[in-house]
């Protein structure tokens, strides 16, 4: 089933009921009988760009109602919504581009668009408003929502994965429902919810997560650009349930003005997409009288595990199995480990994804034979099934919730001149949780922030740059040779503590 029909039927019954609220005075709201207008014009659009079943819409758009109903207008479409970081260059659009092959690119500014970009293209924003809401002002409305199969593909969620360039996870519409009707239920979402959403709407966390639940519930959502304290404390008495990166927390907790009486309407402060820090929940906790709910999820799963809604929620632990998803902990060859020790997080059921976009092989590898998913994130499980996450056999850097993949940094570092080789490290950052730090084995006079700033821009997003450069004479490595991150992560862990 088109996970479409399921929003259609709520949304129908949701009518006049608000659907995207702004947070700006003034600024009326859109209601889920407006979205469900909406979309029909835009999957009309669609059509009319040669969009058919299966094809995939690759879109880099601010967040906006409109970046909303174009994804509602996909998934009606039967077409494969395919979302990137707005803060992608040209050059890793190109990437996108040529690796998911799109029927049509929904680009947010022309410089993202690559020059030789062979993809139609329509724009949501620059002169005259864009091109796309043009196309959908004179579209005939689709009426038909597209038959799809719960098999079939709704997203393709770019991840850096376990390891290796960005793949596609390839996520079915069963994926999409299964999971969203399990939080809805797990996490007691109520008729008179009102979510506060602050988060980006490229990733799995603010685009499923957090919106499905209120849409498969009919429920408003104070929808805000971006994340700004000022605007979220304002916002926090008109709400009932946050979601949000650990960021979001230190910074919430920063300001003197944030209590008990700001949150005196909120019932559920989740947190996810990066580890909580213990000093964070427990400050938290003294501030306000409640415990953030920390659970953990990743693109390819959707979420896997959550603290429970009524039961103990413990600082550093992400909760339980959620119903209908089997979690174990593994040792290398796939077999569960005793209780409380360290292995390999690995999970099963209709929230695992299909597998990488064209990539078979990888997508085998990832898989055990028994059907679990292998996460590439090292945890423990107590007697009671509640899972801790100590650490990661992915080289990976989580900073602010987005995912940095050392490699793709390192890659472009090792281009300037007098760099012989280098290593990207994620250190602690007081903003960030972690942040990127190169380490650069150089010859001769060594490299500055300011040469790495000017070789990376335009080239690589913002947010995977490093915070800062240390130069050395030679990286460390172990008996096999392999460059020793852990050592360069302890040896340089102060380097970003005081940033913020
Ligand atoms: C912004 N900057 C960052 C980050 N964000 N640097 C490192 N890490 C970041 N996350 C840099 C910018 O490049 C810029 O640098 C400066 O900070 C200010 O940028 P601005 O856009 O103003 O930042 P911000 O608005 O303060 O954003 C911080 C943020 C944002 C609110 C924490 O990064 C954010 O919304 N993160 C959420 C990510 C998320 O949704 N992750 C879910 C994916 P300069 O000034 O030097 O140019 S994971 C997922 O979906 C899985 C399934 C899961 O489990 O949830
Ligand atoms: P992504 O590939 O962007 O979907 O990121 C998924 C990764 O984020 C997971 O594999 C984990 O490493 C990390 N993650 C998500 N939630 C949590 C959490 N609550 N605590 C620690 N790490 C998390």
């Amino acid at each position: 089933m088109n996970l479409y029909e399921q929003f259609e039927g709520v949304f129908r019954a949701a009518g006049h009921a608000p659907a995207l609220m702004s947070a700006s005075a003034g600024e009326a709201d859109v209601r889920y009988a407006d979205l469900l207008v909406a979309a029909d014009k835009a999957a009309g659009a669609l059509a009319v760009a040669g969009v058919a079943t299966g094809d995939r819409v690759l879109v880099q758009v601010d967040k906006t109602p409109t970046a909303v109903v174009l994804y509602l207008a996909c998934l009606k479409a039967g077409a494969v919504y395919t979302p990137i970081n707005t803060a992608y260059t040209a050059p890793e659009v190109a990437y996108f581009l040529d690796d998911a092959e799109p029927r049509l690119f929904v680009a947010g500014r022309a410089d993202r668009v690559p020059a030789d970009c062979a993809v139609p293209v329509e724009t949501l924003t620059g002169s005259g408003g864009g091109t796309w809401p043009r196309r959908v002002a004179e579209a005939q409305p689709s009426g038909e929502v597209a038959r799809r199969a719960d098999d079939d593909l709704a997203a393709l969620v770019y991840t850096s994965g376990t390891t290796g360039r960005s793949k596609g996870a390839m996520l079915t519409h069963a994926n999409l429902r299964t999971n969203g009707e399990t939080l809805c239920a797990y996490w007691g979402w109520r008729e008179d919810d009102v979510l506060l959403h602050a988060l980006p709407i490229f990733h799995v966390h603010g685009l499923f997560v957090a919106l499905h639940c209120a849409f498969l519930k009919g429920t408003p959502v104070l929808f805000l650009p971006t994340f700004d304290a000022d605007t979220v404390l304002r916002a926090l008495t008109r709400c009932t349930v946050l979601m949000g990166v650990p960021t979001f927390y230190t910074r919430l907790l920063a300001r003197a003005d944030f209590d008990a009486e700001v949150c005196r309407n909120m019932r559920l402060f989740i947190s996810g997409s990066a580890p909580l820090n213990e000093q964070t929940f427990a400050s938290f906790e003294a501030r306000t009288g409640m415990r953030i709910l920390e659970r953990y999820g990743m693109s390819e799963t959707l979420m896997n595990t959550s603290n429970p809604l009524h039961g103990e929620r413990i600082a550093g632990t992400v909760g339980f199995s959620l119903p209908g998803i089997e979690t174990r902990i593994a040792n290398e060859e796939g077999k569960p480990v005793a209780a409380g020790q360290v292995g390999g997080i690995e999970v099963r059921g209709p929230n695992v994804f299909k597998g990488y976009w064209r990539m078979p092989d990888k997508t085998a590898e990832e898989f055990r034979d028994d059907g679990y998913f292998m996460t590439g994130d090292l945890g423990t499980m107590d007697e009671a099934g509640r899972v801790a996450i100590v650490g990661r056999s992915k080289d990976l850097v989580i900073s602010g919730g987005y995912n940095v993949y050392p490699k793709e940094v390192e890659a472009l570092l090792d281009d300037i001149p007098g760099v012989v080789e280098s290593a990207v490290v994620g250190v602690p950052h007081a903003d960030f949780g972690e942040g990127v730090v190169a380490v650069l084995a150089v010859s001769g006079e060594g490299v500055t922030l300011a040469q790495v700033d000017r070789h990376l821009a335009g080239r690589l997003a913002r947010y995977k740059q490093p915070k800062q450069v240390v130069c050395v004479d030679e990286l460390p490595r172990n008996a096999m040779g392999k460059v020793q991150k852990a050592t360069l992560r302890e040896r340089f862990r102060a380097l970003l503590s005081d940033s913020g």
